[in-house]
Order: structure tokens, then C-alpha cells, then sequence
């Protein structure tokens, strides 16, 4: 069934060139990351060929076009947000090397490859994770300050989204519910710490890259949490009508693992709706950019109709 979306008024709109802007956006995320990581050829090799064989592979860099095209809505430059656009790649790349570990998700691909600690074995595999984490810090460290937000408010920013309160929350949760039958409020608190709290994070640290105003920040806050929630909704869908070839990873592994899932709790067709009435609150918060949050409209509906 097709999914029916509620972004407003899309024919008033000339069409966004999404594909163009991905694509373009990949390669020069990657360039900059590619910058800002040390080469592989530092010493110990070993850390910075894993830290780059997780972050050069075949991953959607959703995270670091969210951050740029929020930072576009707010009449920002590029080359401002690209640091912190980078710096939550680094972070989320973490995650997932993190995640696929051995005491955790237990996965042995990820990106349409083997995971990390199957090529580079659990105790390199950790740490690269740990180094991509760090490296998050000192890439924002780095960037440039903005009237409104200081370095102080970017690494706060930074480091609530990845800690104990949020990312971290969710996993703790996340794993803790395995076996468990949970409410759609308890899978919803994972999700909210687990998923949403850094594609929130991506979009508000493009608004402050920006020096954007105190509505918009707001705004980008309503419509990173909503988004966040729809693109969790849509990847344990995907999880059950996917194949691994397509999403680069084990599929079926949340039914496997007894995962509380939205399709689990509520069924397919129920989930899809969820999906698409959260990204109806996304679009809604948008509106206080009066029509310049173009990309991140086109974004919002491209996640919640995604196939991998
Ligand atoms: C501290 C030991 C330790 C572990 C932390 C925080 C953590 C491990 C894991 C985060 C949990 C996690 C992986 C959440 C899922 C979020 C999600 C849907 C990720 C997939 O994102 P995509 O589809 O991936 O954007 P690509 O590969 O395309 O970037």
C-alpha cells in the first residue's frame, strides 16, 4: 500500500533536486572527513584503517545532509556546518560499530560489509569506535564559533545526544528489553534516546552553524524529533520487508533477537501510518521557514518512503 504523505502543498513547490543534492553532499562529506581523520598510514595503522573501513563504506550520510540542510533553512554557508556535519557521522559511525559488537547486536555485516570487529577483531573494533567518538569532540573543537552558540553549546549539543540521558539510554534500554514484551510508550522512550536524539542533534547543530534565531532552533528541535521517530518506525519495517543485500546489514534480526518492534507491537500496515503521521508533524514544524527548508522537506518525505 502506497504510503500517503501530508507535506504541504508539494505542487506549489519547484521540484528539489534530491538525488543531486545527495549526491553531491556524499562526496563532499567524505572529502571533509577524509580531511579531518588522520590518514591511514598514522601510526597505528591499525585504528585508523578500522575507524576509516566503518566510515568510508557504503553508509546514507542521512545524518551529515539533515545537519547541512538545516543549516541551508537558516541561510547558513556550507562550509560552516560541514565540521559539525562530520563531526555526527563520526559519532554515529560509532554506534554502529559499537552496536554490531559481539556483546551487543552480535552482527557480522554492516554497510554491505563484514563488521568491524569480524575484520579487525572485538578489542581494535571498540576502540576504533571509541576513536570515532573522540574524534567527533575534536573536530568541534575545532569549528568555527557563532554569536549565539559558542564552542561550549556545539560540544554540549555533542555530548547530551551521545550520552548517558540519550544514545547511550537507548541502547541501555534497548537491551535490556530483549525477550520482553513492551508497551508502545516503552519502545517509543527507546526510540526518542536510541534514534531520534541524534538525527535531532544533525539538524539543530545546522541551525546553530547558522547562528540561527531561537524560533528556528525550535522549529529544527520539533522537526529532528519527529523525523528521528518516523526514521526508526521505517527501519524496523524495513528490518521485516527488506533483504540484506538491500540494507547492507542482517535482516530479520529484531524478530530474531525478540525485539519489541513498532510492526511487532502494532503490525505493518499501523506502523507505515505512525510513519507517515510523524512526518506530518515534521513538515508542520517547518513552516516557520516559510518555504526555504526545501531540502529538508525533501529529505523528511525521501526517509519516511525509503527502501533501504
Ligand atoms: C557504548 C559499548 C557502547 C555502545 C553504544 C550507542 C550505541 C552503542 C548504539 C546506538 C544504537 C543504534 C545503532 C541505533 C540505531 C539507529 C539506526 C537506525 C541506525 C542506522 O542508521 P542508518 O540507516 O545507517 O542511517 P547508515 O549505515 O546508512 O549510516
Amino acid at each position: 500500500m502506497p504510503v500517503t504523505t501530508t507535506r504541504p502543498n508539494p505542487s506549489a513547490q519547484p521540484p528539489f533536486d534530491l538525488a543531486g543534492f545527495l549526491a553531491t553532499r556524499t562526496e563532499t562529506v567524505n572529502r571533509a572527513l577524509d580531511r579531518l581523520l588522520p590518514p591511514p598510514t598514522a601510526k597505528p595503522t591499525t585504528i585508523h584503517r578500522a575507524m576509516r573501513y566503518s566510515l568510508f563504506a557504503r553508509g546514507k550520510r542521512m545524518r551529515p545532509a539533515l545537519c547541512l540542510a538545516a543549516a541551508a533553512a537558516c541561510g547558513g554557508k556550507e562550509p560552516d556546518a560541514m565540521p559539525l556535519a562530520c563531526a555526527v557521522e563520526c559519532i554515529h559511525t560509532y554506534s554502529l560499530i559499537h552496536d554490531d559488537l559481539p556483546a551487543m547486536d552480535n552482527d557480522d555485516y554492516r554497510r554491505g560489509k563484514l563488521t568491524n570487529h569480524k575484520v579487525f577483531g572485538e578489542g581494535v573494533a571498540v576502540l576504533a569506535g571509541d576513536a570515532l567518538l573522540t574524534q567527533a569532540f575534536e573536530i568541534a573543537a575545532g569549528c568555527k564559533s557563532w554569536p549565539r552558540y559558542p564552542h561550549q553549546q556545539i560540544i554540549l549539543e555533542l555530548a547530551r545526544a551521545s550520552g548517558s540521558l540519550q544514545l547511550i539510554a537507548g541502547q541501555v534500554a534497548d537491551l535490556e528489553g530483549e525477550g520482553k514484551k513492551l508497551s508502545a510508550a516503552e519502545l517509543k522512550y527507546i526510540h526518542e534516546r536510541k534514534t531520534s536524539a541524534l538525527l535531532c542533534c544533525s539538524v539543530r547543530l545546522g541551525g546553530m552553524s547558522a547562528n540561527c534565531s531561537p524560533a528556528q532552533l525550535k522549529a529544527l528541535t520539533d522537526f529532528g524529533y519527529h523525523v528521528g521517530l518516523a526514521f526508526q518506525v521505517i527501519d524496523d519495517i524495513l528490518d521485516v520487508t527488506q533483504t540484506s543485500e538491500k540494507l547492507g546489514k542482517t535482516a530479520g534480526k529484531d524478530t530474531k533477537a525478540q525485539k519489541a518492534t513498532y510492526p511487532s507491537i502494532v503490525g505493518l500496515e499501523r506502523s507505515r501510518t505512525i510513519a507517515a503521521q510523524l512526518t506530518g508533524r515534521a513538515f508542520k514544524a517547518l513552516k516557520v521557514f516559510r518555504g526555504n527548508a526545501a531540502a529538508l522537506e525533501a529529505l523528511a518525505e525521501y526517509l519516511l518512503k525509503r527502501d533501504r
